[in-house]
């Protein structure tokens, strides 16, 4: 059976899990913070969550898994289309990773834990933000979906990049950064609205008090 490492407060770990649940695959969670133990290590290289333990090995790097799950259970496909329209489902993706999700992480400390961000991050953020959000609107169709009519990977990346950095924004700018991608609250209202959704974020809120302690130990220490 599948294994997955992470823990239910991970906007990553929770991608995983709802494309798991929407092509109802069996897996054992096994409840992991991220760390850098020679025995986590072992399975994780980065140390990071989520990993996926497969009957093959081990998988991390969330877009790569969700490929690996489209490719073992093809009967719910999240990547689909033809070439050019699989293409494009991954360009949405790299560029929610990498112009929302990362930009809007360099200040999770001080949105979500209390730890100060450097005024200069800060400043570096806020302009990626929108810069991001912005590029990701030109691109997405929001038709509902971002590439179109069905529910894709994209959708999923976006349901938990969107929500973290939208967080970030109102609480660090005041800025709504959904209002910078026209559709986009409509679209994360319709993701929210799945039971799918509205499960995860329930095992989420659930988590919520045991990874505060966890993080409140974790800075103290250093
Ligand atoms: N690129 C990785 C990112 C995963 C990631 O950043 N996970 C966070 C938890 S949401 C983590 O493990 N952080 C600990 C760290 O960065 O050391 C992926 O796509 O899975």
């Amino acid at each position: 059976m599948l294994k997955l490492y992470g823990f239910d407060v991970s906007n990553y770990y929770n991608m995983i899990k709802l494309a798991l649940a929407l092509k109802g695959l069996d897996y054992e969670a096994v409840m992991t913070y991220p760390h850098q133990s020679p025995e986590y290590l072992d399975i994780s290289p980065t140390g990071k969550v989520p990993a996926l333990q497969t009957s093959d090995g081990v998988l991390i790097e969330t877009n790569v898994v969700l490929e690996y799950l489209d490719e073992i259970a093809p009967h719910t496909p999240l990547i689909f289309g033809n070439a050019f329209e699989r293409a494009r489902i991954r360009e949405l993706m790299k560029m929610i990773e990498l112009y929302v999700e990362l930009p809007a992480r360099r200040c999770h400390t001080e949105a979500f834990w209390g730890v100060p961000v450097h005024e200069v991050t800060k400043k570096e953020v806020k302009r990626a933000l929108l810069n991001g959000m912005q590029a990701v609107a030109r691109a997405a169709s929001f038709s509902p979906y971002i590439a179109g009519d069905k529910l894709s990977a994209a959708d999923i990346f976006f349901l938990y990049s969107a929500d973290l950095a939208s967080s970030v924004a109102k609480k660090l700018y005041d800025i709504d950064l959904l209002e910078h991608a026209p559709g986009a609250q409509a679209l994360m209202d319709k993701l929210n609205a799945m039971p799918e959704v509205q499960k995860i974020a329930q095992d989420r809120k659930a988590a919520g008090p045991a990874f505060a302690a966890y993080l409140e130990k974790a800075f103290q220490k250093k």
